[in-house]
C-alpha cells in the first residue's frame, strides 16, 4: 500500500466529485504513454506464470467508504498479508472501488481467500455507527460487492498496461487532473523508482494519448 508523504496536495472529501457509477474495462485509448524506464524486478516478478493478477473490488451500492477509511483498509491489507503473503505491485484506492495488481508466491493461487479475509477484516474494523448502515446489518455484503473482477497478467506489456490503468484511474474517474494529485495510489512509489515522471498523465503532458 502506498504511503502519503504529505508532499502532494491532499484531496479533501469536499473536492471529490460524485462517482458517475460507470465502470469501464481497461481502455487502451485513454491511458497516456509512459515516458520512463521500467524496472527489471517488476518485469521479472511478473513473468512468474499465473502468479500476477489485476483485481477490481467495489463497495456495496458504491458506498464511498474506502478513501474515508483508508487507514483501516491499509490495516486490513497489512493484517492479511502478514499471514498470507503477496506483493502489491500497484494499487489505487478510489472512494467506492479499488484496483490493484498482486504477485502471489510461486505455486500459490489462493487470491479468493485473501480477498475474502481482507474484505472481512475491513468490515470488522469499520466504525460501528457507520452512516446509513446499522451495525446488525453490517455484514460483509453490506460493505462489499460479493464478487470481484480478476484478470491474469499475461506478459510484460499486459502488466504495463494495467499499471498505467491503475495510476491513471483517478483522472479517468474525474477526481483529479493529474495522477500525482491523488495520494491513494502507488503512483509516488513508481515516480520514486523512475518509472514515471511526476507530470505523467497530467494535463498538457503526453499530448498523444494513444499508447504504443
Ligand atoms: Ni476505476
Amino acid at each position: 500500500m502506498p504511503s502519503h508523504t504529505g508532499k502532494r496536495r491532499d484531496v479533501g472529501r469536499d473536492e471529490i466529485p460524485p462517482n458517475t457509477g460507470k465502470r469501464s474495462d481497461v481502455g487502451r485509448d485513454e491511458i497516456p504513454p509512459h515516458t520512463g524506464r521500467w524496472l527489471v524486478p517488476n518485469y521479472r516478478r511478473c513473468r512468474v506464470p499465473g502468479g500476477c493478477y489485476f483485481f477490481t473490488v467495489i463497495t456495496a451500492r458504491r458506498q464511498p467508504l474506502l478513501v474515508e477509511h483508508v487507514a483501516l483498509l491499509r490495516a486490513a491489507f497489512r493484517d492479511i498479508r502478514s499471514r498470507h503473503p503477496f506483493t502489491v505491485e500497484a494499487v489505487v484506492i478510489l472512494p467506492d472501488h479499488l484496483h490493484c495488481i498482486w504477485t502471489l508466491p510461486e505455486g500459490d493461487s489462493e487470491f479468493p481467500r485473501r480477498w475474502r479475509l481482507i474484505k472481512a477484516r475491513f468490515t470488522e474494523l469499520l466504525p460501528s455507527n457507520l452512516g446509513g448502515v446499522r451495525r446488525r446489518d453490517r455484514g460483509e455484503r453490506a460493505i462489499w460487492q460479493p464478487r470481484f473482477w480478476e484478470h491474469v497478467i499475461r506478459n510484460e506489456r499486459d502488466y504495463r498496461r494495467h499499471v498505467d490503468y491503475i495510476h491513471y484511474n483517478p483522472v479517468k474517474h474525474g477526481y483529479v487532473r493529474s495522477p500525482a494529485h491523488w495520494p491513494y495510489s502507488s503512483f509516488e512509489r513508481f515516480v520514486r523508482t523512475g518509472v514515471y515522471c511526476w507530470e505523467w498523465g497530467g494535463e498538457g503532458v503526453d499530448g498523444d494519448m494513444v499508447p504504443e
